[in-house]
C-alpha cells in the first residue's frame, strides 16, 4: 500500500473511532426524538391507569396500574437507554435543552430502573398496594360517649375547624391518626425499595434523587430549609405565643408551652384556621354550589387572559365528594393530572362549600394552566413539567393568595364592605393559613423527617418518636398524650406515602410566589402587596405566561432572576408579613415568647 493510501486509511479509521466515542449530533437528535415519542405514549398509559386507580380504588384498577408501570419501567428504565443517555451527557457541545432532556431521561429511569428489574417490579407493586391501603381505608370515630361511627377525611377536617368541645376535637384528631398502623409496614418497605432503585442510579438515597431535580444535594436542600426557617422564626414565635394564649382562653385551659395538636384546626397543624375572632371564612362560602366554586376559580384565570379550560376537563375530572352509599372509593386528597402531556388535563378533588376548598380549587387550576401553557410545540414531551416542582406548586398558591384578598371577595359577592375585617386581622389570618404557620411544618417537620427516613435511614422503631420530636422543635406542637411506636403518625400525611421526599416543593413555592407577587405589585400593578388582586388584569396574565410556557426548557435559577430580578430569597415573604411583627409584639408584651 502506498504511503498516501495508508495515510488516507489511517485518517478514516481515526474519524470512525472519533464518531464512535463522541456520538454524532444527528444520533443525539434521533435518540431524543425517539425517546420523546416513546415517553409520551408510555406516560399516557401509565398516568391514565394511575388516574383510574385513584378515582376507583380497588384490585382491578390497581392491577392495571401495575401492568402499565411495568411497561413504563421496562422500556424507559432499560439499561441500554441509560448507558446511551450517560454517554451523550459526556459531550461538551450540548445545548441547555439537550442536556436538560438527557437529565430527565435519567431521572425517569431512576424512578424505575430496568437494571434491577426484580427490585423495580417489587417497588411498582408496593406503590400500588400502599395506594389501595391509603385510599381504601374506612375511617371511624369513637365519640366521647363511646359511640363508634363512620367518618371521612372531609368530616374530620370540618370538625377540627368548627368544634369547640375539646373531648370531641380529640376524638376526631385521634380518628385521623388511626390509619397510621395500617400504612406503617408498607411505608418501610417502600422506603427500602425506593432507596435501592435511587442508589442503583448513583443517588445518595431516594430523597437525594428527588432533591437532585433542583440541581442541589440533600445537604444543600437541608441548609436552604434551615435558612428559611431561621428567617421566619422570630415572627413564628410571636404568632405561636399569641395563638396559644387565644386558644387557652377559648378552651378555658392553662396556657401551654407547646400547643396540643387537637386544639388546632388541621390534622397536622400545617395551618391554623378559625382562631381570629371576627374572621369566619367558611361562612363566606356556606351554601355555595361546589360547581360554582370551580367555575369561579376558572374565571380567575380567564379574567387574566387564559383560555377557558378544555371541555374535556369538565367531562373527565372527578371534582366532588362521593355521595353516601357510593359503590367506589377515591383518593381524598386534591390533585391535578396531565394525562396525555397535551390537552387532556384533569383534577381529582372532593369539593365542598368551605373556604379551604375554595382555595384548593384555585391551587389545582394553577397546575392545570401550567400544564396547558407548556403543552406547546417548543417544549419536548419530556420537558413538559415545571421549571422546577416548586414553580408548579407556586402558581396556584399565588392565585390562592390573591383570591383570598378582601377586595376580590367583595367583587365576586362573597363579602360585603360592611363585613370587611380590619387590615391586621386579615393579615393575621393569612399568616395562620399561609406560610408563617405552614413553613415550620413544610421545611421543618416534613422535610427533616423524610430526610432522616431516607438518608439515615431512620430505624423502623424510631419513626414516631422522631416525628413528634420535630413537631415539637419546629412547630411548637405536642400530641394530646404520648404517642408510642405502635402509631405511625407521619404516614397519616398523604404525601409521605404517594408523593415521597418532595414536600420542600411546597415550602419553596411559598417563598417563590411571594417573590413573584412582590414583582407584580411593584412593576405591573403599582399596588400594595397586602391588598392587591390580579382579577381581570391581562398584563399580569401575560407576565405569568412567560414563566409558564417554557416548562422545563429553561434553567429555573435564570428564569427566577429574569422574572423577579433576584435569586431565591425569603425577603418578599417576610416583608409581606412584617406589619404583623410589631402588632404581635405589642399583644405579647409580658408573655414568655418562644418554645
Ligand atoms: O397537596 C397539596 C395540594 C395538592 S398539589 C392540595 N398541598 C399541600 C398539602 O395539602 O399538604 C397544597 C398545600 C400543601
Ligand atoms: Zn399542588
Amino acid at each position: 500500500m502506498s504511503l498516501s493510501r495508508r495515510l488516507l486509511l489511517a485518517a478514516l479509521l481515526a474519524a470512525v473511532a472519533l464518531t464512535g466515542c463522541k456520538q454524532p449530533a444527528d444520533d443525539l437528535d434521533a435518540f431524543l426524538a425517539d425517546y420523546n415519542v416513546l415517553y409520551r405514549d408510555l406516560w399516557q398509559r401509565a398516568e391514565g391507569a394511575r388516574w383510574d386507580a385513584n378515582v376507583d380504588v380497588g384490585e382491578a384498577t390497581s392491577a392495571a396500574r401495575v401492568a402499565a408501570e411495568e411497561e413504563f419501567a421496562a422500556r424507559l428504565g432499560e439499561a441500554g437507554l441509560i448507558a446511551k443517555a450517560r454517554a451523550f451527557l459526556e459531550r461538551d457541545d450540548l445545548t441547555f435543552v439537550q442536556r436538560q432532556q438527557l437529565k430527565y431521561v435519567l431521572l425517569n429511569a431512576a424512578k424505575f430502573p430496568g437494571t434491577i428489574p426484580e427490585v423495580t417490579s417489587r417497588l411498582i407493586r408496593a406503590e400500588a398496594a400502599q395506594n389501595e391501603r391509603l385510599f381504601g381505608y374506612e375511617f371511624s370515630v369513637t365519640l366521647p360517649d363511646g359511640t363508634v361511627r363512620p367518618t371521612d377525611s372531609n368530616e374530620i377536617t370540618t370538625m377540627l375547624a368548627d368544634s369547640r368541645d375539646l373531648a370531641e376535637r380529640r376524638a376526631y384528631w385521634e380518628a385521623s391518626k388511626a390509619i397510621g398502623p395500617t400504612l406503617r409496614d408498607g411505608l418501610v418497605e417502600l422506603r427500602d425499595l425506593r432507596n435501592q432503585t435511587a442508589q442503583s442510579m448513583g443517588h445518595s438515597s431516594y430523597f437525594g434523587m428527588e432533591v437532585g431535580e433542583y440541581g442541589l444535594t440533600s445537604a444543600e436542600m437541608m441548609a436552604l430549609m434551615d435558612e428559611v426557617l431561621a428567617g421566619l422564626r422570630p415572627l413564628y414565635e410571636q404568632l405561636h405565643c399569641w395563638a396559644r394564649h387565644e386558644l387557652a382562653a377559648r378552651y378555658g385551659e392553662p396556657v401551654p408551652a407547646l400547643i396540643p395538636a387537637h386544639w388546632l384546626g388541621n390534622k397536622w397543624a400545617q395551618d391554623w384556621p378559625g382562631i381570629v375572632e371576627g374572621v369566619d371564612l367558611d361562612a363566606l362560602v356556606a351554601g355555595r354550589d361546589p360547581q360554582w366554586m370551580i367555575e369561579q376559580a376558572e374565571r380567575y384565570y380567564t379574567s387574566m387572559g387564559f383560555e377557558p379550560l378544555p371541555a374535556s376537563f369538565h367531562a373527565n375530572s372527578d371534582l366532588f365528594a362521593l355521595p353516601d352509599g357510593a359503590t367506589r372509593t377515591k383518593n381524598s386528597h386534591a390533585s391535578a393530572w396531565h394525562i396525555d402531556l397535551d390537552r387532556d388535563v384533569r383534577s381529582l378533588m372532593s369539593v365542598e362549600p368551605t373556604f379551604d376548598w375554595l382555595q384548593t380549587t384555585h391551587h389545582e387550576l394553577g397546575h392545570i394552566y401550567y400544564y396547558l401553557a407548556y403543552s406547546n410545540p417548543e417544549v419536548p414531551f419530556v420537558l413538559r413539567t415545571g421549571a422546577n416542582r416548586a414553580f408548579h406548586e407556586g402558581v396556584g398558591t399565588l392565585i390562592e393568595l390573591v383570591a383570598g384578598q378582601t377586595a376580590y371577595l367583595q367583587e365576586i359577592g362573597l363579602m360585603t364592605a360592611a363585613d370587611e375585617p380590619d387590615r391586621i386581622s386579615w393579615l393575621l389570618n393569612q399568616a395562620l393559613l399561609g406560610p408563617v404557620v405552614f413553613l415550620p411544618f413544610a421545611c421543618g417537620t416534613m422535610t427533616h423527617w423524610e430526610h432522616d427516613f431516607y438518608e439515615e435511614p431512620l430505624a423502623a422503631d424510631r419513626m414516631n418518636a422522631r416525628w413528634w420530636e420535630y413537631v415539637a422543635r419546629f412547630q411548637g406542637v405536642a400530641p394530646p398524650a404520648p404517642r408510642g411506636e405502635q402509631w405511625c403518625d407521619a404516614a397519616t400525611k398523604t404525601h409521605i406515602n404517594d408523593d415521597a421526599a418532595q414536600y420542600y416543593d411546597y415550602a419553596l413555592s411559598s417563598v417563590i410566589l411571594h417573590q413573584l407577587h412582590d414583582h407584580i405589585c411593584r412593576e405591573i400593578l403599582h399596588r400594595d402587596p397586602q391588598t392587591a388582586t390580579y382579577y381581570g388584569n391581562r398584563e399580569v396574565g401575560a407576565y405569568l405566561r412567560t414563566i409558564l410556557e417554557p416548562g422545563a426548557t429553561r434553567d429555573w435559577r435564570e428564569l427566577m432572576r429574569e422574572a423577579t430580578g433576584e435569586d431565591l430569597s425569603s425577603r418578599a415573604m417576610l416583608a409581606y408579613f412584617a406589619p404583623l411583627q410589631a402588632w404581635l409584639e405589642e399583644q405579647n408584651r409580658g408573655r414568655a415568647v418562644g418554645f
